[in-house]
C-alpha cells in the first residue's frame, strides 16, 4: 500500500463503536474502523466479521460487514482482505435477511451494507489462528503475545483485573489506606528467594537488588507515622517457576500501625468480600474459617488445604504399631515418620486398573507403594488383609468411620513424605471423583512455627521473613523449634494468595531473632543496621499481609496458570520471547559497570 494513500484513509475517526451497532441503527449511516476476524466469500456477496476495540468492554461485538458484487469497486478489494486487515468501513445498518439473524452476537440483528471501503493496514497471516482452540506452543504464543492479546477472552481479563485493582484501591482507600510507592532500587530483602541484582555505575563493585517485596519499607512507613499504607507493588524474586509463580508478579501490600492479627484479617475478608460480590457476583462467608499450621498439615498434608475437598488425613500409627505388616508397624514407631489412611466415600467403585493408576502417580512422587482396603457388599477386599489381624483391621475401620461401598488409601512412611504424597493424592482424588463441595474455600492458616532447620545448612531459618514477630519471644532461645509466629496466610482454594504477620517492633527482639538466624552482628548491621536502627526511635507496632494478585485474579478467572493474567509474562526460564530479554549486553556497558565476564559464560 503506497503511504499517500495509507494517509489520506488513515483518518482516526468513527462515528460507532461496535457495541453500539444493533437494529435501532436500522437505516443510518455509520463509520467503522477494525480488524477482520473472519471472512466468507459467498460468491455474489463478501462478508466481512469486523472486530474493534469495544472488543475490550463486552465480548462477541463483532460486526458482520457485506460487500455486494453489485458494487463491483468494493467487491473487488473485498476479495484482497484477509484475517487481521485493518479497514475502514462507511455503510447503511441494514436488517439482515429472515434466517440469517445470529442471536449469539448483540448486532446479530443486522449487517452494514459497505457504500466505501479502504484497507487501512494489512497483515501476513498469522503465525496462529485467534480462535480461542488452537493450542499454542508456549514459546510462539508469547513471542507474538500482542497478537494473543487480540482474543477478546483475553480482553476481558484485563478488564476484569483493571477492575479489581480499581475495587482495591477504592476500598483501601474508603478505610484510610495510603497509597505510596517505595524504591525498586534498592538492598536486599529477604523472602526466601534468590534476589535480581542491578550493578551500580556510579558505584563500580556494588549492586541494587530488585525488591522481593516492599517489606522493610512498609515497616519504616509504619515508624514514619504512617498509620494505613498501601500499594500495588511489583515484587522480584528469582526462583524456580511455576504455573502459579512468575519472576516478576504484583502484590496488594500493605501495612498498620496498632493493630493485631485479627484486624488484619477482617480488612482482607472484607476487601474479598467486596472483589467477589462486585466481579464474581459471589458471596463469599463474612469471616473465614481459620486452621492452624499443624492441622492443617496434620489434616491435609499441606500448609496450603484445599478445603473445598472434604478428605482428611486420619492418623492411625496408634493402632498399627504392634502389627506384623512391617511397612505400618516400623514408621508407627517412629517419632519421625507417619502412617495415615485416606477415607474415599464410594470409593470401593474403583477399578483395579484406577487403583494401579493412582499407586502410579504416588511411586512417581517417591512414595514405595499405596497400601488400600475396599469395604464391599461381598467382604472386605484389600491386599494387605492378610498381614493384619482381625482386632487391628477393625479399629481401622472404626477409627476412620467406613462404610459399605467406600475404600481406604494407606500411607506409611517419613512424615513429611507422607503429608506431601497422600496431600497431592488428596486433591487428585477430589477433581477426579468429583468430590468438591463448594466453588470457593478461603481459609486462614495461622500459627505457624517462627523458623525451620536447614539440615543442609545445619540452621534455622524463617518460615515467613526474619522480621515476623513471635508468639512467645521467652522460646527464642530456650526452644527455637517450638516458637510459633505471629503469621498467618490466606489460602483460597488450595493456592496461598496472601501471607503476613504482626512484626518485631523492638530492637532488642529483632537482634535476638538474628542471632538465632545465625546472623552474624556485623551481617545483621551490614544488612538491616537501618532497621535496627529505626526500631529505636519510638517504632509502633505494626503489621500488615501481602496478596498475590496474579494469584488471586488467575483463581477468580479461573485461569490455569498466571501467565494467562499478566500482559506480557515469561516463561519457565524466565525469559521473555517477545523481547528476548534477558540479552547480552555490548562489553563497553560491562566496562562501564566495572564487570568481566568469566570465560565459560
Ligand atoms: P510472601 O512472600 O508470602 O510475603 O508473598 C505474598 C504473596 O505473594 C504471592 N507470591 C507470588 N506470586 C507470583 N509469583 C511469585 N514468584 C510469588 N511469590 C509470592 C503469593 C504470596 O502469598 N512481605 C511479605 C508479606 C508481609 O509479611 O506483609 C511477603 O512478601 O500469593
Ligand atoms: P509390599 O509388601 O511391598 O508388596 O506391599 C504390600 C502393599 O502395601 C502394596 O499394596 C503396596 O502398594 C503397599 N505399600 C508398600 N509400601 C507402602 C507405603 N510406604 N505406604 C503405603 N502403602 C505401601
Amino acid at each position: 500500500m503506497s503511504i499517500s494513500k495509507l494517509k489520506t484513509e488513515n483518518s482516526v475517526f468513527y462515528t460507532h463503536r461496535n457495541n453500539e451497532i444493533n437494529e435501532t441503527l436500522q437505516g443510518q449511516v455509520v463509520t467503522l474502523k477494525g480488524w477482520v476476524s473472519s471472512y466468507r466469500d459467498h460468491g455474489q456477496v463478501i462478508f466481512l466479521d469486523l472486530r474493534d476495540t469495544t472488543e475490550l468492554n463486552s465480548l462477541a461485538t463483532h460486526i458482520q460487514i457485506a460487500c455486494y458484487a453489485t458494487q463491483p469497486n468494493i467487491f473487488k478489494l473485498a476479495k484482497q482482505i484477509r484475517h487481521e486487515y485493518l479497514i475502514h468501513v462507511h455503510g447503511i445498518v441494514t436488517l439482515r435477511p429472515e434466517g440469517t439473524e445470529n442471536p449469539d452476537i448483540p448486532s446479530g440483528q443486522v449487517e452494514i451494507v459497505t457504500h466505501s471501503l479502504s484497507i487501512l493496514n494489512d497483515s501476513p497471516p498469522l503465525p496462529f489462528p485467534l480462535d480461542g482452540h488452537t493450542i499454542i506452543h508456549e514459546f510462539t504464543a508469547l513471542r507474538h503475545r500482542y497478537l494473543e492479546l487480540r482474543k477478546p477472552d483475553m480482553h476481558l481479563r484485563f478488564i476484569q483485573r483493571a477492575h479489581t485493582y480499581q475495587l482495591i484501591r477504592r476500598y483501601l482507600e474508603q478505610h484510610g489506606f495510603l497509597e505510596i510507592e517505595t524504591p525498586l532500587l534498592t538492598s536486599t530483602t529477604p523472602e526466601g528467594a534468590r534476589d535480581y541484582l542491578v550493578p551500580s555505575r556510579t558505584h563500580p563493585g556494588k549492586y541494587f537488588a530488585l525488591p522481593q517485596s516492599p517489606q522493610l519499607f512498609k515497616q519504616l512507613l509504619m515508624m514514619s507515622g504512617i498509620g494505613r499504607y498501601y500499594q500495588i507493588a511489583r515484587c522480584f524474586r528469582d526462583e524456580d517457576l511455576r504455573a502459579d509463580r512468575q519472576p516478576e508478579f504484583t502484590q496488594l501490600d500493605l501495612e498498620m500501625s496498632f493493630v493485631n492479627e485479627s484486624n488484619i484479617r477482617s480488612i482482607i475478608e472484607k476487601l474479598l468480600h467486596c472483589l467477589f460480590a462486585e466481579i464474581l457476583n459471589v458471596q463469599l462467608p463474612e469471616s473465614f474459617p481459620t486452621i492452624t499450621y499443624a492441622d492443617a498439615i496434620k489434616y491435609y498434608g499441606s500448609d496450603k488445604p484445599d478445603l473445598r475437598i472434604p478428605l482428611q488425613l486420619i492418623d492411625i500409627a496408634d493402632l498399627v504399631k504392634t502389627a506384623e505388616f512391617k511397612v505400618f508397624s516400623d514408621p508407627a514407631q517412629d517419632p519421625k515418620a507417619r502412617v495415615v489412611a485416606l477415607k474415599v466415600p464410594d470409593g470401593a467403585k474403583l477399578s483395579r486398573r484406577e487403583i494401579d493408576d493412582y499407586t502410579q502417580y504416588v511411586i512417581e512422587k517417591g512414595a514405595k507403594g499405596l497400601a488400600w482396603l475396599k469395604i464391599t457388599a461381598e467382604g472386605i477386599q484389600s491386599p494387605i488383609e492378610k498381614f493384619i489381624s482381625k482386632d487391628i483391621l477393625n479399629n481401622i475401620l472404626e477409627r476412620t468411620h467406613v462404610k459399605s461401598g467406600d475404600l481406604i488409601f494407606f500411607g506409611a512412611g517419613p512424615a513429611h513424605q507422607v503429608e506431601q504424597i497422600l496431600g497431592a493424592l488428596r486433591i487428585r482424588l477430589g477433581h477426579d471423583l468429583d468430590l468438591i463441595t463448594q466453588p470457593w474455600a478461603p481459609v486462614w492458616v495461622v500459627d505457624f512455627p517462627l523458623l525451620e532447620w536447614n539440615a543442609q545448612e545445619k540452621r534455622w531459618q524463617s518460615l515467613h521473613h526474619p522480621f515476623t514477630a513471635p508468639q512467645d519471644p521467652n522460646q527464642l532461645e530456650k526452644n527455637p523449634g517450638e516458637c510459633l509466629a505471629q503469621a498467618y496466610d490466606i489460602v483460597l482454594n488450595g493456592v496461598e494468595i496472601g501471607g503476613g504477620s504482626i512484626r518485631i517492633h523492638q530492637n532488642a527482639i529483632q537482634t535476638k531473632v538474628f542471632e538465632v538466624l545465625g546472623i552474624s552482628k556485623e551481617d545483621a548491621q551490614a544488612k538491616f543496621g537501618f532497621l535496627l536502627e529505626a526500631l529505636q526511635f519510638g517504632c509502633p507496632p505494626h503489621g500488615g499481609i501481602a496478596l498475590g494478585l496474579d494469584r488471586l485474579v488467575m483463581l477468580m478467572l479461573e485461569t490455569k496458570s498466571i501467565r494467562e493474567v499478566i500482559a506480557f509474562p515469561k516463561t519457565q526460564t524466565a525469559h521473555c520471547p517477545l523481547t528476548d530479554a534477558p540479552s547480552k549486553v555490548h562489553p563497553n556497558r560491562l566496562k562501564e559497570l566495572g564487570l568481566q565476564l568469566l570465560e565459560s559464560r
